[in-house]
């Protein structure tokens, strides 16, 4: 058991970043979507699958749980403009906008947030990292939004 756990470990930085360099190989342009899905599947122990989403400005994404624990996807920005909650029988969504280079998020049934901590990379998308606010240590992911 303990070895497995040491393994996972080692083998989840190397993976995102496989993850992160193989979507950012892949265009995506603005009000196509997400990839690989606009919806992302979660849970406890393997957090969100996969970490890194592609998000096509205007997208809306959708995370679901694949576990029975209550989750959140929150912007580990000090803004929190990202903040949903959902579980198994209720999915949580946001849609992702980029106005004057800025991203701004929009949760059901509130007004737009500017992420002012989002990261502009260098081919003018957006870096928002984000976690799991009761499951950090094992949900954490990453969206480029573009
Ligand atoms: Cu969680």
């Amino acid at each position: 058991m303990r070895d497995r756990e040491v393994w996972r470990l080692r083998i989840v930085p190397a993976a995102t970043l496989v993850a992160v360099a193989a979507l950012a190989l892949v265009p995506l342009a603005t009000g196509e979507g997400c990839l690989p899905f606009c919806e992302v599947p979660s849970h406890t122990t393997g957090g969100f699958v996969p970490p890194v989403t592609l998000v096509g400005a205007g997208s809306t994404l959708t995370w679901t749980s694949l576990d029975t624990l209550p989750h959140t996807a929150s912007a580990t920005t000090l803004d929190l403009c990202l903040h949903v909650t959902y579980s198994k029988t209720s999915p949580g969504s946001a849609r992702f906008d980029i106005l004057d280079g800025t991203l701004v998020v929009t949760m059901p049934g509130m007004e737009p947030k500017v992420c002012t901590g989002a990261e502009a990379l260098p081919d003018r998308s957006l870096r928002l990292d984000y976690v799991c606010f009761y499951h950090p240590n094992t949900m954490n992911g990453t969206l480029l939004v573009k």
